[in-house]
């Protein structure tokens, strides 16, 4: 093998995947109660632009199409998420079968089409009736999402065999509740850090009847994982991307591997004035369900943060971003860096060791749009893919079991407080017509699937 070819063993998945509200579109029809994103995305000034979910990629009505655009793509796995308002309206209670039939049609349509599913429970639609009764913060709702689970494993469980649980638990916490940047927009942290518990629960809880309901069946979670450097090697900026690790990926990955919440992030929280009744809302036998044992860890990767203390004291600074050209950096202002990608991989398998790893996301957003032949010609995203999935064939060469990737995303969607102004897509969306085109970076991911690897000329 030359050293600039790529080959994956011959069971390695290859993927794309999107979520629902970020696809599907008909927000109210046939039964399907509100989420959390129509209030939010309604709310004038949350999204930007004011663009909202309710139409998106007409994926509702238009799944045909889109799945044979997976077909065209030569895709081994779809990976996509259930909307639990589209199933139980007003988050428990009676059950929307119009909305139960969707999802079994997409996963017939899948499967005649020879494209393995690989359904996530929980990508932060949530139903608003929940958010009334206090959302995640609440324990009831993680006990909803048990009858949410209960409800959707039972009527797709014989077909689908890869459940993902909960997408990003971190996103839907922090994101969600202290920045306040989704929904459902709140900025506090005393109500963030029981919602980061709560998620969690609702994961533990989920995975036992995920498994009676779908024999045979793999279980896992998505954890978001960013790859932190310090700007120096002071002990300020050592120690800041010590408590950023710990609130965005150990709070999350050290209970459910068994560990118990992180006693330094404990510290950082109650430091921070954060925990004035301490962890109260932990109830015997809950950190053991958090770590019920899963089949897979799900890891979605997409950048570096260089980490600097604004400490006045702080040592001059002696790690610096890459320049800021698109070739550095997509739409999203995100620093694009594989050794990231490899870095992350490595750190939760050789930290946690779990069976085996997919990234179920990665990928880069840029605007690039058909030329005058209709042509997208997205080089820079295509570069995006192959330096990271030579990162993915370097940690495999080092031990780690990966077993798959996903790009994110199939096509251009909602990108939540964003709207559609960032493109993540390998597939182009006019969303004025919903027509669709493969973009370059697709064409070539179809040839990396058909040969199982890719060399970095090509
Ligand atoms: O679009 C999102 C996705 O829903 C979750 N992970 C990150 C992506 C890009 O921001």
């Amino acid at each position: 093998m030359s050293q600039n070819t790529y080959n994956f063993p011959k069971e390695f998945i290859w993927g794309a995947a999107t979520a629902s509200y970020q696809i599907e579109g008909a927000w109210n029809e046939d039964g399907k109660g509100e989420s959390i994103w129509d209030r939010f995305s309604h709310t004038p000034g949350k999204v930007n632009n004011n663009d909202t979910g309710d139409i998106a990629n007409d994926h509702y009505h238009l799944w045909r199409k889109d799945i044979n655009l997976m077909k065209e793509l030569g895709l081994k796995a779809y990976r996509f998420s259930i909307s639990w308002p589209r199933i139980l309206p007003k988050g428990r209670g009676k059950i929307n079968q119009i909305g139960i039939e969707f999802y079994s049609k997409l996963v017939d349509g899948l499967l005649e089409a020879g494209i393995t599913p690989f359904a996530t429970l929980y990508h932060w639609d949530l139903p608003q009736a929940l958010q009334d009764e206090g959302g995640w913060e609440v324990r009831s709702t993680a006990e909803a999402f048990v009858e949410y689970t209960e409800a959707i494993t039972r009527a797709l469980g014989d077909r689908v065999k890869d459940w993902i649980t909960i997408n990003e638990p971190a996103v839907v916490a922090w994101i969600g509740n202290d920045i306040g940047e989704h929904a459902p927009g709140y900025q506090d942290m005393r109500r963030a850090i029981p919602v980061s518990y709560h998620v969690m629960l609702a994961h533990g809880w989920a995975v036992p009847i995920i498994r009676r309901n779908s024999p045979n069946s793999e279980v896992g979670i998505t954890l978001n994982v960013g790859w932190r450097e310090a700007a120096s090697n002071s002990s300020f900026d050592l120690d800041a991307v010590r408590e950023g690790d710990g609130k965005w990926t150990r709070w999350f990955s050290d209970p459910l591997y068994g560990r118990g919440y992180p006693a330094d992030v404990i510290a950082d929280f109650e430091k921070q004035g954060y925990l004035p009744k301490g962890m109260d809302f932990i109830k015997e036998g809950d950190l053991n369900a958090i770590a019920t044992p899963t089949d897979f860890l799900g890891v979605n990767y997409y950048n570096r943060e260089v980490v600097r203390s604004d400490a006045s004291d702080n040592e001059p600074q002696t790690v610096f971003e890459k320049p800021k050209t698109p070739e550095n950096w997509t739409e999203m202002g995100w620093e694009i860096y594989p050794e990231g990608l490899a870095g992350v991989l490595g750190m939760m398998y050789f930290d946690y060791k779990p069976l085996k790893l997919y990234v179920t996301e990665n990928g880069a957003s840029y605007s690039t749009a058909p030329d005058e032949n209709g042509v997208v010609n997205d080089t820079y995203r295509l570069d995006y893919y192959k330096t990271h999935l030579a990162a993915v064939h370097r940690v495999m060469q080092a031990g780690v079991p990966m077993a798959g990737y996903f790009a994110w995303s199939l096509m251009d969607n909602f990108e939540w407080a964003k709207g559609y102004a960032q493109r993540f897509g390998i597939v182009w969306v006019n969303f004025e017509t919903q027509e669709r085109i493969i973009k370059e970076s697709a064409n070539w991911y179809k040839n990396l699937i058909k040969n199982n690897g890719f060399s970095a000329q090509s």
